[in-house]
């Protein structure tokens, strides 16, 4: 990389995801030799994985406990967790992955780098925060930072930008807000790391340091919300408050209590929004609608629903009936660049 005054962050961000995935393939070394430490990635299921991150005790244990099936220790002593525990929990009628983690500080005050790996590898961050902590405020500002520096982002608000390398076809842009930087600027930077062909997402107002970072994948985006857990405790709605006025404004929170259950109804639709997914129900002509919806991209056509059925589907078919909430009305006939709704009853002809 080009050594100048702009890139130092990049250097810095470069230098420490390198010793993060170095001691990755120690710590795989290690385990399979038969080091016997307790495996630390765990295989999605479900429609998304939700990964439950948080300082020591604040009950991410107890919450994955109320809402799933998960065999997970919950213990009024610190450190409790030593590896992520996944557990299945329904929302509406499909599947979420929940995942229990090991604290995200150490005893010592340092970041557990495994757990920031889970949250990477996460479809979406749910942030646990206990209001029984002197300073809940302090945590969440030490976990969100604890993500941050190693390189996941957690809110669009400050702007973020992805790229995406291609074979052929140039730099094209795509904008959900506007950027600090012209086309003109970003072309000038991508070619100067000799990136010639790329599919560049900007949000929100993005910099070209943020550009710059994204040339080298060093920084990730992960939809995040904070649960404000132990919400039966005295002046726990004001305190959880006071914490959340320094959270950006995308960042959801939810005041929930694992021991009375309050508040721990809105995790299952907070997370399923995150996702960003929708369920199509599928039928045929003449047949009711299959109870198992498709699980698809929010913003996916019907022709890539189609796809998701069959290949074959996709090339022969000619237009669909839709019933639902995207439907002007019951049977509504629409083409395959159509974008149903979440719930919405789909027969492709
Ligand atoms: N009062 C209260 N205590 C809780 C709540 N959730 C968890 N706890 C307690 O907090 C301690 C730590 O809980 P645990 O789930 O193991 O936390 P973890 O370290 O984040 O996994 C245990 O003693 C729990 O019983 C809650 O909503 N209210
Ligand atoms: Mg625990």
């Amino acid at each position: 990389m080009p050594k100048h005054k702009g890139t130092e962050k990049l250097r810095l961000w470069a230098t420490r995801r390198l010793s993060e995935l170095r001691e990755e393939v120690e710590r795989e070394r290690a385990r399979r030799s038969g080091g016997g430490r307790p495996g630390m990635f765990v295989e999605k299921a479900g429609a998304g994985q939700v990964v439950l991150i948080g300082p020591t005790n604040s009950g991410k244990s107890s919450i994955v406990a109320r809402l799933t099936n998960a065999k997970v220790t919950i213990s009024p002593l610190p450190y409790g967790t030593q590896a992520p525990v996944p557990g299945m929990m329904t929302y509406l009628d499909v599947q979420l992955q929940l995942v229990d983690t090991p604290p995200l500080i150490n005893p010592d005050g340092s970041v557990n780098s495994r757990v920031v790996a889970l949250a990477r590898n996460a479809d979406v961050i749910a942030l646990v925060i206990g209001l029984d902590s002197p300073e809940p405020r302090r945590d969440l500002d030490v976990s969100l930072r604890a993500l941050e520096d190693r390189g996941v982002a957690y809110s669009l608000e400050k702007g973020f930008v992805r790229v995406e390398r291609r074979t052929q076809g140039g730099i094209a842009f795509t904008y959900r807000g506007t950027p600090r930087f012209t086309e003109e600027e970003a072309r000038r930077l991508l070619n100067s790391y000799r990136v010639y062909n790329a599919l560049v997402e900007v949000s929100g107002p993005a910099t070209l340091d943020d550009l710059e970072e994204a040339i080298f994948s060093a920084k990730v985006y992960k939809p995040a919300f904070v649960i404000f857990n132990k919400a039966d405790l005295p002046s726990a709605e004001s305190r959880a408050r006071e914490a959340a006025s320094a959270l950006p404004k995308d960042v959801q929170w939810v005041l929930a209590s694992a021991v009375t259950g309050v508040g721990l109804s809105s995790v299952g639709p907070v997370a399923y929004r995150l996702l960003n997914i929708k369920r199509i129900y599928t039928k045929k002509p003449g047949q009711p609608p299959s109870p198992e919806p498709l699980v698809v991209s929010a913003d996916a056509t019907v022709r890539e629903i189609a796809e998701r059925i069959s290949p074959s589907l996709a090339r022969s078919m000619k237009y669909a009936k839709i019933w639902g909430r995207g439907a002007k009305y019951g049977g509504q006939r629409v083409g395959p660049d159509y974008v149903p709704q979440d719930g919405d009853i789909l027969e492709i002809r």
